[in-house]
C-alpha cells in the first residue's frame, strides 16, 4: 500500500508512535510518505520506502496565526496525487483529521480514505475545549476508520464526544528487538558506581507529566540509598525540575540528558522507571522501559493500568502520592529478587501484548477494510 502519515514531528508520544509505525510498515513492503512541517524526531533510519514531504506554511503580516491546517491539507492533496496514495493515516485529531477531511474532499472522484488515531490530549484536553469540540467530533465522525490507543481513551471519546461511529482499540507497540534488556553490555558504569541504583524518567516535560514529583520521589529515595536519576527529554518544565534538584540538594546525582533519539541504551541502565503523570491515556515511555526489562512505578490514571498491573510489572500509586512512589521505588531497589522478577514480568508483558509484530498487522487489516469499504 502507499500510505501518507501525518503526525506532530516533535518530541511526543503520538509522533513517536506514528514514526515507528511508518518504519515498521516500510520494512513490511509498504511505501510510506510522512507529511508534516519537520522530519519526525525518531525518523533516524533511511529506507528506500520511506519519504518525507515538508509542509511549508507561508506567513504574511495579515496572519496573526499562520494557517497550518490549510497548508497541510494542500500538501496532503499534492502528495496523494503525485504519489498515488491509497490512504492517509493521521495521528492526533487536531488539526490533522480536519486537514485530511479537506484533502479527501479536494480529491473529488479520486477520494482516498483517511484513518484517524486518537492519542490522548487531543481528546482529554484539547478536544474537550468547547471551541474545538464540534470540529473534532465532526472530523472523527467523518474519518473512514478511527482508532484509540487504549480502551480508556475509546470510552472517554465515546462518552465525552457523543461519537456514534465505531472506534477500534489498537494499542501502542514497541519494537522488542530494539527495546530489549542489555545483553551484558550497558553504559551504566559510565554514570553510576556498582553500589548506586538508577531511577529513570523519560517524557516531554509538560506539566501533565509532573516532573517535579520525579525529583521529590528521588530526593526521598536518595536519603535512604545511593542512587542516580536520569531525566531524559525536554519541555516547558525542565527548568523547574533543574531548580528543584538544586533546592532539594540532589543536583549532583541528577543527569538531565535533554532530547535523545536512541533512548533504549539509556533505559537499559535503569533499575526502576518512573512515570507519575497527572493523566496518561497509555504511557508509551513506560512500555519502552518494560520492553527493556525495567520495572516501572506509575500513577494509577487513564490507560496506564491496561499496560502495567500493580504488583506484577511494577507498582501503581495515586497521582501526587510522592511518599508511596518513593516507598515503592525503595522496595524494588532494596530487593534484587523483586527487581529481577518484575523486570522479567515487564519484558514478558511487552513481548506478549505490545510487540510491533503483533500490533502492526492490526493496522494493516484496518487499512484493508477501509479500502474495501470505500
Ligand atoms: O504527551 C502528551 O500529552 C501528548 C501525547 C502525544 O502526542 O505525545 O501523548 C499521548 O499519546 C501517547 C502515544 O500514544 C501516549 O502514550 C500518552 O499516554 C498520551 N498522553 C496523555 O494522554 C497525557
Amino acid at each position: 500500500m502507499r500510505i501518507g502519515i501525518t503526525c506532530y514531528p516533535t518530541y511526543g508520544g503520538s509522533g513517536v508512535v506514528a514514526t515507528e509505525l511508518g518504519l515498521e510498515l516500510a520494512q513490511r513492503g509498504h511505501d510510506i510518505h510522512f507529511i508534516s512541517y519537520a522530519v519526525p524526531v525518531r525518523m533516524t533510519d533511511t529506507h528506500n520506502r520511506l519519504h518525507f514531504h515538508e509542509v511549508e506554511v507561508v506567513n504574511y503580516p495579515l496572519f496573526d496565526h499562520p494557517p497550518y491546517t490549510l497548508a497541510l491539507a494542500s500538501q496532503m492533496y499534492n502528495v496523494a496525487v503525485n504519489e498515488r496514495l491509497d490512504l492517509l493515516h493521521v495521528h492526533y485529531a487536531i488539526p490533522h483529521s480536519v486537514s485530511a477531511y479537506l484533502a479527501r474532499a479536494m480529491l473529488g472522484e479520486q477520494r482516498i480514505p483517511f484513518v484517524t488515531t486518537l492519542h490522548g490530549t487531543d481528546i482529554t484536553l484539547v478536544g474537550a475545549n468547547r471551541s474545538y469540540l464540534p470540529m473534532t467530533r465532526f472530523s472523527i465522525e467523518e474519518s473512514n476508520g478511527v482508532t484509540a490507543i487504549s480502551e480508556y481513551l475509546r470510552q472517554v471519546t465515546m462518552a465525552e464526544f457523543g461519537i456514534r461511529r465505531p472506534v477500534e482499540v489498537i494499542p501502542n507497540f514497541v519494537n522488542c528487538d530494539v527495546f530489549k534488556p542489555a545483553d551484558g553490555v550497558s553504559q551504566r558504569d559510565d554514570y553510576a558506581s556498582p553500589k548506586e541504583k538508577i531511577l529513570i524518567h523519560l517524557s516531554n516535560f509538560r506539566p501533565v507529566k509532573r516532573v517535579t514529583d520525579v525529583l521529590e520521589v528521588f530526593a526521598r529515595v536518595r536519603r535512604q540509598i545511593p542512587a542516580k536519576l536520569f531525566m531524559i527529554g525536554d519541555g516547558p518544565d525542565r527548568v523547574l525540575a533543574e531548580w528543584l534538584a538544586r533546592d532539594l540538594g540532589v543536583e549532583r546525582d541528577v543527569i538531565f540528558f535533554g532530547k535523545q533519539n536512541q533512548v533504549q541504551s539509556l533505559l537499559n541502565c535503569g533499575d526502576v522507571f518512573i512515570l507519575p503523570s497527572e493523566m496518561e491515556s497509555f504511557g508509551l515511555a513506560a512500555l519502552e522501559a518494560m520492553a527493556c526489562g525495567v520495572p516501572v512505578v506509575c500513577s494509577r490514571v487513564g490507560g496506564i493500568s491496561e499496560v502495567v498491573r500493580d504488583g506484577a510489572e511494577g507498582f501503581l500509586a495515586p497521582v501526587r502520592d510522592i511518599e508511596t512512589m518513593a516507598q515503592q521505588t525503595l522496595e524494588i531497589f532494596h530487593n534484587p529478587d523483586l527487581q529481577q522478577r518484575m523486570g522479567q514480568a515487564a519484558r514478558a508483558r511487552a513481548l506478549a501484548e505490545f510487540c510491533s509484530t503483533k500490533i502492526i498487522p492490526l493496522y494493516e487489516n484496518l487499512y484493508q477494510r477501509v479500502l474495501e469499504e470505500r
